[in-house]
């Protein structure tokens, strides 16, 4: 009985003690966020721990959540990392129950880690204020909620014993006196904890509104472009519905990148540095690049993470400058063969140089489909090469060109197992039908599937469908618009029986290359093998 009645008491001083540590958490996170927001500062504490955790996290986790995170605002990242961090809040309010001290000492302790990241990754003091403002709420809410825990006994004037079986709820009789406390003080945990996750909310909710702000107001006057890009030719669009557009729409392109809060840069001291290996280094400012004559291009832009049938994969009009033209002018010794192109965000990607020089459109690009880059794509600048993956190629935010060699220089994603060269991969799929649709036969018996090609700066030559395992039956293709932009495809299928059948597609480029049925995983040079989809004909 004794035994029982000391489990009990414990229990009793644990669990105020454990939800105490949560709530201290939320907080936290909450009171940092707004003032992150406030100040305007990127130090919020869950974007300064989820910056640290994604190079920590094994290559093929990190690519495919960067591909999530990526597309999805990494909203989730940050409810994860709250998330671990109320189980943390509850681990230190556990040993609270015992040592309150120490607890206060851990949570001020783990409070302060951001802190310290924030101000060591150069961002001055400012960058601390979020954290610190953050321990001060969330150490307050903690005594605060460890008081009232301890007010029913005291109120209520109820032994320890009483207590125990109150809150065991084996003793109705007795509940009465304590109650009041017992609901002060979980009124006051879920209060503090809606508002906690509802300052976490707000702060996000903020930084997206203010994000796409930023994307949508053009900042940059644009020139007319010295070359305009080619008409879009009659047939270059196929009419089915459900078919992916020939030019992606900029909010529905997709996004790839390392950084959870995309750097905000000024257009007006935005400056590119070229340097390295070549005789003459320079700096160029935007108002220079926007005086340069400027060239329009599409050009389809890939990820080297898109899974087969995937779609980090998009279609737009870039205007920019030919990187060829800033490489003449700067002159690359002869022993060079690589520009690594780095942004403010620590990215960087290695791109041959053979590539940058040739007659492509590779492009130091200001604007995407008639309006300057929206943040969340490289506002105020970035590189576009045709044919190669974003990897090692796109980089976004850029401020640095670096002529160099493989030999000397590594890049981002090289460092982290993915393939050095980055050539785009010939490459099809399939989007009509839905995956699992049902299909009613249009008249004679006719079921269309279509979708899209792509192999950059080579070209698609045709493309080849094939129901079950019947024979490749070659499909109509779209116009080309340019070799650097993908193509759709449009397939008619007769004499299908009712019931269930899958449509296989594969490309073939102008160089004659067979896209392989060979299955490859994304690392460490873009996933292969055929899209596949079923459907059902009735
Ligand atoms: N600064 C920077 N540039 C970057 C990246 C990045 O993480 N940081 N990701 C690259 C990758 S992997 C791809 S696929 C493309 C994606 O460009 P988008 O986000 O405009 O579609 O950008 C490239 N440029
Ligand atoms: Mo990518």
């Amino acid at each position: 009985m004794g035994e029982k009645e000391g489990m009990v008491g414990s229990t009793q001083r644990t669990w105020p003690s454990v939800l105490a540590g949560v709530v201290a958490t939320l907080i936290y996170f909450g009171t940092a966020e707004l003032i992150a927001r406030s100040l305007d500062v990127a130090s919020a504490p869950a974007l300064l721990i989820g910056q640290a955790l994604i190079p920590l996290m094994p290559t093929v986790l990190i690519k495919s959540a960067i591909a999530v995170f990526g597309t999805h605002d990494k909203f989730a990242l940050v409810i994860t990392i709250v998330a671990g961090g109320a189980g943390c809040g509850a681990i230190i309010g556990w040993i609270g129950a015992r040592r309150r001290g120490l607890a206060l000492v851990l949570l001020i302790g783990f409070g302060l880690l951001p802190a310290v990241v924030g101000f060591s990754s150069g961002a001055g003091l400012v960058a601390t204020l979020p954290s610190l403002g953050g321990i001060a709420a969330g150490a307050a809410a903690f005594l605060v909620l460890l008081h009232v825990a301890t007010v029913p006994a005291r109120t209520g004037g109820g032994t320890e014993a009483r207590s125990d079986a109150e809150d065991a709820g084996a003793d109705t009789q007795h509940r009465t006196p304590a109650r009041p406390g017992r609901r002060a003080f979980f009124g006051l945990a879920a209060g503090l904890s809606a508002v906690g996750i509802a300052a976490v909310a707000a702060g996000q909710s903020a930084a997206t509104l203010a994000r796409s702000a930023a994307g949508t107001v053009t900042k940059l006057v644009l020139p007319r472009p010295a070359a305009s890009a080619p008409e879009i030719p009659t047939g270059a669009e196929l009419d089915v519905p459900g078919l992916t557009p020939l030019v992606t729409e900029t909010q529905d392109f997709y996004r790839i990148d390392t950084a959870l809060f995309p750097p905000s840069i000024d257009a007006g001291t935005w400056m590119l540095r070229v340097h390295g290996m070549v005789e003459h280094e320079f700096t160029i400012t935007m108002a220079e690049l926007l005086d340069l004559p400027l060239q329009e291009h599409y050009v389809t832009l890939a990820c080297v993470s898109n899974e087969v049938g995937g779609d980090l994969v998009g279609n737009a009009k870039w205007l920019g400058y030919p990187i060829r033209d800033l490489l003449a002018r700067a002159k690359p010794h002869s022993g060079a063969d690589m520009v690594l192109s780095g942004s403010d965000d620590g990215f960087t990607a290695s791109t041959p140089l053979e590539v940058l020089t040739d007659d492509r459109a590779a492009l130091l690009a200001v604007a995407m489909n008639g309006h300057a880059l929206p943040r969340d794509h490289g506002y105020p600048a970035r590189l576009v090469v045709p044919g190669l993956y974003g990897y090692v190629s796109a980089t976004k935010w850029v401020t640095d060109l670096e002529i160099t060699r493989f030999a000397d220089k590594e890049a981002y994603w090289t460092t982290r197992g993915w393939a050095t060269h980055g050539p785009v991969l010939v490459a099809s799929r399939i989007d009509v039908p839905r995956p699992g649709a049902t299909v009613t036969p249009k008249s004679g018996g006719r079921v269309v599937t279509a979708g899209m090609a792509w192999a950059q700066h080579t070209g698609i030559e045709k493309v080849q469908v094939r129901i079950d395992n019947g024979d490749w039956a070659e499909a109509e293709l779209s116009e080309e618009l340019t070799a650097d932009t993908w193509r759709q495809w449009r397939c008619e299928h007769t004499g299908l029986s009712t019931g269930t059948h899958t449509v296989s597609v594969r490309a073939v480029d102008q160089d004659g290359n067979v896209q392989t049925s060979e299955r490859r995983p994304a690392i460490p040079g873009a996933a292969t093998g055929l899209h596949e989809r079923q459907f059902t004909v009735e």
